[in-house]
């Protein structure tokens, strides 16, 4: 990173539209991409940068749209072709980048090279998945790994007698990227995209796409009778080569304007810091997994409570991991993730707002470049969830009747299900109090989370104190401030179970030298600054979110209280 030549995207914040649940506009239950377009305007006031448009590709849906059978056209359920070019081209009128989902470690198996490819041994595109005989003995499946979305990560294929690989669903075999047919195509399909006009790939699972060419059996999974492969397909031997690859052949002399991220499950900081290495020319940026991973054991349905110290640590290694070579992405929230509200702050009345601008306040401190889900901006909160019957998402479905086959109790199962599903993530968006939240005039694909009626956009684009304000606030504040853009990062009070706590400064040698401390309170506990933080004390506050409160005391850091302060 070139601190007297930043990219754009150190200034930027992304905010992701997850199009199935984001606006309908005809009416039909499922938002879609017109949907999206008579919303920019709300994405405009908000500020951000640039739109991350999950999959609108054509697809049989069985992951939503994470199964692609056609990557250059736009599925009938979000619209046309057409109505994607004016989405991006009345986005690119606002100053709103568009950046497209790129899911390319796996197709659907009704994608046409997949249809080709199972047809028979011999057929030309037999070697663009990952085909292998059935092994001896116990599991005949040619390794014992499991699928993320439960069950084998072989399917055996009537046809040819072979089993295939898919780490997702079975609908979702893996593209083989050995092959370098298969990599040919799929640059060739992302230029075709940057010449459509998008501005970027956030590239799904895209640590997954060179496998150890052993795929050996890993160790076993507790409660389960498969294996874990990770060791053999993430990062694995070529994955540097590929995305150099890549860069080369769809970015190169292009990339100033663009921004790839990649999602990387599993990551490590050392990798992190490769993969972003500018030198490199590989990705921008990454999303990492570690702190969205520290509220739950191996599996994601086993919660734990999460402890702030364990937070700050995992958080703090990333801000000096990447602190001088490659750059952070910031989240706390996606289309895979339970509300933030909902999992790390109190989204009881009492506290819903302020702990949903504290843990804005937060990350967008950080040093890095903000992420923002959709609903994330006003404090949407996960859903209530009655019955089995009420979750959509095939995560949750499959873990659901794969664990009480094996003989768990369904209600404990579902009482896991309720915080950690996917769909928390994926009710509409709530965009007023009215019927179906304003999302859609027909009968939503899944049910809008009740509590629209007192949380939804319309109540809070006027209301100077909302979570929506504050978030329009912190993107004005990163827009502005080359502290917070650029500003070295340093921890503070790392022992302190309730009070996340840091510094950024700017060095620039001169007058504009600035110290920012960031200080928010993760808990209903009240904390006397001066005990925390003497130098906090008459600092300059430059953006709160509870100084507007008539119980507010500038001496004592409040329950869900967050401040950003000048120091210097
Ligand atoms: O969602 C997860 C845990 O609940 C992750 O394991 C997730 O499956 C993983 O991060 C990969 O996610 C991405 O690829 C999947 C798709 O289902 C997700 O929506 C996508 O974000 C397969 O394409």
């Amino acid at each position: 990173m070139d601190p007297l030549n930043p990219p754009w995207w150190t200034a930027a914040v992304v905010y992701q539209v997850y199009p199935r649940s984001f606006a309908d506009s005809d009416g039909d239950g499922v938002g879609d991409i017109n949907g999206v377009r008579g919303k920019l305007d709300h994405l405009a006031d908000l500020g951000v940068d640039v739109v991350w448009l999950s999959p609108v590709y054509r697809s049989p849906q069985d992951d939503n749209g994470y199964d692609i059978s056609d990557y250059r056209d736009v599925d009938p359920v979000f619209g046309t072709l057409a109505d994607l070019d004016a989405l991006i081209a009345e986005a690119h009128d606002r100053g709103i980048k568009v950046v497209m989902d790129l899911v390319v470690n796996h197709t659907s198996d009704e994608h046409p090279w997949f249809v080709e490819s199972r047809s028979s041994t011999t057929n030309p595109k037999r070697d663009w998945y990952w085909w292998r005989d059935p092994r001896p003995g116990e599991h005949p499946q040619p390794t014992s790994w499991q699928s993320f979305f439960s069950g084998p990560a072989w399917e055996l294929d009537a046809t040819t007698g072979q089993y295939y690989l898919h780490l997702f669903s079975r609908k979702q075999p893996d593209l083989n990227w050995e092959n370098p047919e298969v990599r040919a195509a799929v640059h060739e399909m992302m230029r075709w995209w940057l010449d459509r006009g998008v501005d970027g790939f956030r590239m799904d699972v895209i640590n997954m796409i060179s496998k150890h060419p052993d795929l050996a059996d890993g160790p076993p999974i507790p409660g389960s009778p498969w294996t874990d492969g990770s060791a053999s397909y993430l990062f694995g031997p070529r994955l540097h080569e590929f995305l150099a690859e890549m860069h080369r052949e769809v970015f190169a002399g292009r990339d100033a304007d663009l921004i790839t991220v990649g999602e990387m499950p599993g990551v490590t900081v050392e990798q992190a810091r490769e993969v972003t290495d500018p030198r490199r020319r590989e990705l921008d940026m990454v999303f990492q997994f570690e702190h969205v991973g520290l509220d739950h054991g191996d599996s994601k349905w086993d919660a734990r409570p999460l402890r702030l110290t364990d937070l700050k640590a995992s958080l703090g290694r990333w801000q000096a991991g990447l602190a001088d070579v490659g750059w952070n992405s910031l989240y706390w929230d996606n289309h895979d993730q339970p509300r933030a509200v909902s999992r790390f702050g109190d989204d009881s009345p009492r506290y819903r707002r302020d702990s949903a601008t504290c843990l804005a306040t937060l990350l967008h401190g950080h040093r890095g470049t903000p992420y923002v889900y959709q609903g994330e901006e006003i404090g949407m909160a996960n859903s209530r969830w009655a019955d089995v019957r009420d979750f959509r998402d095939i995560e949750s479905l499959n873990h659901y009747a794969d664990a009480t086959a094996r003989g768990e109790d369904p209600e404990q199962v579902l009482a896991a299900l309720r915080p950690a599903s996917r769909d928390n993530a994926r009710t509409p968006v709530q965009w007023d109090g009215t019927e179906h939240a304003g999302f859609t005039t027909g009968e939503p694909w899944i049910a809008v989370n009740p509590d629209h009626v007192d949380w939804n956009v319309a109540a809070q684009r006027e209301d100077p104190h909302s979570v929506l304000a504050h978030h329009r606030a912190l993107i004005a504040l990163r827009h502005a401030n080359r502290t917070v853009q650029l500003g070295a990062f340093a921890m503070l009070l790392p022992d302190h179970e309730d009070v996340y706590a840091y510094t950024r400064t700017l060095h620039e040698d001169g007058p504009d030298d600035e110290t920012l401390l960031v200080v928010c309170n993760v808990s209903a506990n009240p904390y006397p600054l001066a005990d925390l933080l003497p130098e906090a004390v008459s600092a300059e506050l430059v953006l709160g979110n509870r100084d507007h409160l008539p119980d507010h005391d500038p001496a004592v850091l409040g329950p869900w209280d967050a401040r950003i302060l000048r120091l210097r």
